[in-house]
């Protein structure tokens, strides 16, 4: 057609040369589609479906899904190559074959299967049968891991209430939240954000201009630490608890929680345990108060896989720079600390020595006694009691009591 054109120019060209001006303004043009004709076919693009070829397809295709080396496409078509197909083909990099489907506007894979939307509903093709997945209107389909999310114009999603949007985890169908106020067209989903576009005005209940995205495993966790005497002596053991607990709406897994014993306790030993529902996970720890050091104990969450919706893990228990780092509601509630203050111990320790015989001969023996009594309040530890015995005694022997040591 384009040649055609051309020609019937240059004809007239000959026909009218005698004005200079459109002369001059058909040999540009003449020079221009000469230009055009020079343009060497792009070596990028690969001609195999041309229509004068054995792989054309037949009409025209919405989605393209890869698989491993087969690539599907879906459309409006009814031969794919020499096949007849219906609407959905798979090139395996050879020759073409077809599955059977109704106009197809979307296409996904995950794992083995292939997900399909179109005029037919949503459905999924596990390479021998398709079967429905109870979702009508689906116009956009994302991966995310054994993950699915679709989104369209629908109110449920395999019977679950729904708004536009649904999550398919191999298995059941979940709602994203409250979803969005009116459809839902494109999806597209970068690590744990997963964008979505449509006709919608407010997406979870929020305001939101027709676009919007949704954190994929949001999580929240909190975490507590308390101490189970707060005012204890110098060398008692104390225990500390450390609740870390995951508030969801999602499952937080990877969780790590960072506690180092200060200078003023001696570690005794830990435990850990994790409630069944697995949202919560508590750590004791149980330490020996020292005699002097640093006595506040901080604990943070330092790791964890997902996003937390108020918090960032390893950034310090003190958040709001205020100083105080226990139970304050300024600070983020993955962290916490616990301080003792720790109570030196008082004693009155007495003693009282006394002999059996005043006034003995010399060669009789003797005894002494010595007693020593602790009139306390607290409890007394490391008791010594030196007893020289001088140049005018020969030692014998002697005995101890434990009743010496007994706390009053
Ligand atoms: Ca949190
Ligand atoms: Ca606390
Ligand atoms: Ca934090
Ligand atoms: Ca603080």
């Amino acid at each position: 057609m384009k040649r055609y054109v051309i020609q019937k120019c240059l004809f007239y060209t000959l026909n009218f040369k005698f004005l200079r001006f459109v002369f001059s303004t058909l040999f540009l043009f003449s020079a221009t589609v000469q230009n055009n004709f020079a343009i060497p076919e792009d070596e990028n693009w690969d001609d195999s479906y041309g229509f004068s070829t054995t792989l054309d397809l037949s009409g025209t295709i919405n989605a393209i899904a890869i698989s491993s080396s087969d690539v599907y496409v879906g459309g409006n078509f009814s031969t794919a190559g020499e096949v007849s197909a219906n609407n959905i083909a798979k090139w395996d990099g050879s020759s073409w074959s077809y599955i059977f489907a109704g106009d197809c506007n979307d296409l996904a894979v995950s794992g083995s299967d292939l997900y399909a939307s179109g005029d037919f509903g949503f459905s999924k093709w596990d390479g021998a049968n398709w079967s429905s997945m109870n979702v009508r209107d689906v116009r956009a389909i994302a991966v995310g891991g054994s993950d699915l999310y679709v989104g369209g114009g629908f109110t449920t999603a395999g019977g679950v209430s729904a708004n536009n949007i649904a999550k398919w985890d191999g298995s059941s169908w979940s709602p994203l939240g409250s979803g969005l106020n009116n459809s839902v067209n494109a999806l597209a989903l970068n690590n744990t954000d997963l964008y979505v576009g449509g006709s919608f005005t407010t997406a979870g209940g929020k305001s939101s201009s027709f676009f919007s995205s949704w954190t994929i495993n949001m999580i929240d966790l909190e975490l507590d630490k308390y101490v189970d005497n707060p005012t204890p002596n110098v060398g008692d053991h104390i225990t500390f608890t450390v609740i870390a607990t995951n508030q969801g709406p999602d499952a937080a897994t990877g969780v790590s929680v960072t506690d180092h014993l200060p200078s003023g306790y001696t570690f005794v030993s830990f435990t850990t345990s994790q409630v069944t529902s697995g949202q919560s996970a508590t750590l004791t720890v149980t330490a020996t108060v020292n005699p002097s050091g640093d006595y506040l104990n901080l604990a943070e969450v330092s790791s964890q896989n997902e996003t937390d919706s108020d918090s960032s893990p390893g950034n310090g228990v003190d958040t709001d720079g205020d100083g105080n780092v226990i139970d304050d509601p300024g600070d983020e509630d993955d962290g916490d600390g616990a301080v003792i203050i720790p109570i030196l111990p008082v004693v009155d320790l007495e003693l009282e020595k006394s002999v059996d015989n005043a006034a003995p001969y010399i060669g009789d023996n003797i005894t002494f006694i010595v007693v020593a009594t602790n009139q306390g309040p607290d409890a007394a530890t490391g008791v010594s009691v030196t007893d020289h015995l001088p140049s005018g005694y020969t030692f014998v022997s002697f005995t101890t009591s434990q009743v010496l040591l007994v706390i009053i």
